[in-house]
């Protein structure tokens, strides 16, 4: 009894003088704790503090900071109230930056070898732009004076292009229609890629009549991006696959906006390689805006958006079409109609976007794009003889 009673004593006093003098002689270094060097690179490699898309850095791009130059901007826009279907759009960009934070700067593609977060060009996050929710003019104007805020800010000097442009977060895809209208101001007409499960160029006359103000919504912005001149006749949807409300008038009023039309099941028909040809064959040589509409996923790869439909395309399979549409000279593009409220615990649909966000990305890097220089910048003919405003850009030495 006696022994038993001591030893304990006599160990444990030999335990608290080895944490207070000096530690018992091992061959190997302790364990946790790292070098300062390992510490000090991780401050080197992104900032991890706020939520931006995949830790790249955050700029104020709303004020006149021309100090602030970038290549690329990503803008969060934050509005659902023109949705149809189930709202919470809203928290689009805020779902897709937090599944974004396993992206950083070291991220390359096992496919290409690239990674568009180490390139020529400087890509900041924006942030959101400041929308109501109370007013859908105010909130859609307020979004426009954004986009001109954001491409107003020059290029880094060393750049292969001098006007910033801007990937947008949505939203519902009503904000679409805010970044045609900035990016006309900018870069003149464009033709539209558009992927999503409907066509969304439905007449106001036949989706949202009860009100010029409802007329206004994500199902009608391409028809009044048609009507002000924004968009070229050579446009054209892809995964489409969602009823039309009219036996024939609502596709003839699509080929009237300027669309033909690769439904989703043609990808059976035609393979990814045919997709990809046909848009490429019908943009050409145009500027180029990409809006993806996250519902051109089935809703097993995207069931958080506002308005699902079955039957549409895998992930992998569409993000094999974007990328092999390398060589499109992308003026602009958005990933719209998140809805994270609606996704599962494994974030299926942001996860996905935010792919669908670095692939647009890197279509980007690898075409740079000035805007054309018109002897009367300020004033551009459109193609039915109306004459619309551009800004003039007034590119850096
Ligand atoms: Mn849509």
């Amino acid at each position: 009894m006696f022994v038993v009673r001591l030893l304990p004593l006599a160990a444990l006093r030999n335990a608290a003088a080895w944490a207070c003098d000096s530690p018992p002689a091992r061959s190997q270094k302790p364990l946790g704790i790292p070098s300062a060097e390992s510490v000090e690179a991780l401050f080197e490699k992104a900032n991890a503090g706020f939520a931006t898309f995949a830790s790249i850095p955050s700029v104020n791009c709303f004020t006149d900071g021309s100090e602030d130059r970038f290549d690329i901007a990503i803008l969060g826009a934050p509005f659902d109230t023109g949705t149809t279907g189930r709202p919470g759009a809203r928290f689009g960009p805020r779902g897709i930056r937090a599944a974004s934070w396993r992206l950083n700067l070291d991220a390359w593609s096992v496919y290409t070898g690239r990674n568009p977060l180490r390139s020529w060009a400087k890509v900041v996050d924006c942030g959101d732009a400041p929308l109501t929710w109370l007013d859908n003019t105010v909130a859609l104007a307020t979004l426009e004076e954004a986009h001109l805020r954001v491409s107003g800010h020059s290029g880094t000097p060393d750049a292969k292009s001098s006007v910033p442009r801007i990937i947008t977060l949505g939203g519902d895809h009503t904000t679409t229609l805010s970044a045609l209208r900035a990016a006309f101001k900018r870069w003149g007409e464009i033709s539209v890629v558009h992927f999503d499960a409907h066509i969304d160029t439905w007449n106001p006359k036949v989706l949202g009549k009860i009100s010029d103000y409802a007329g206004v919504n994500h199902g009608t912005f391409l028809h009044i991006a048609h009507e002000e001149g924004l968009i070229a006749n050579n446009s054209i949807h892809a995964g489409i696959r969602a009823p039309v409300a009219r036996p024939k008038g609502d596709m003839e009023n699509d080929r009237r906006c300027g669309f033909t039309v690769i439904t989703a099941r043609d990808l059976d028909r035609i393979g990814v390689s045919g997709v990809v040809q046909a848009i490429k064959d019908r943009v050409g040589d145009s500027l180029v805006y990409i809006s993806v509409d996250i519902d051109v996923l089935d809703p097993a790869y995207a069931p958080a958006t506002g308005t699902a439909e079955p039957g549409g395309w895998t992930t992998r399979e569409f993000l094999t079409i974007l990328d092999a549409l390398a060589g499109l000279k992308v003026v602009g593009a958005d990933v719209v109609e998140v809805a994270p409220a609606y996704d599962n615990p494994g974030e299926t649909t942001v996860l996905a976007a935010t792919e669908v966000v670095q692939s647009l990305l890197d279509l980007m890097v690898q075409v740079p794009v000035e805007p054309p220089v018109t002897a009367e910048p300020s004033l551009v003919t459109l193609g039915c003889g109306q004459k619309k405003e551009r800004l003039l850009y007034e590119a850096h030495a």
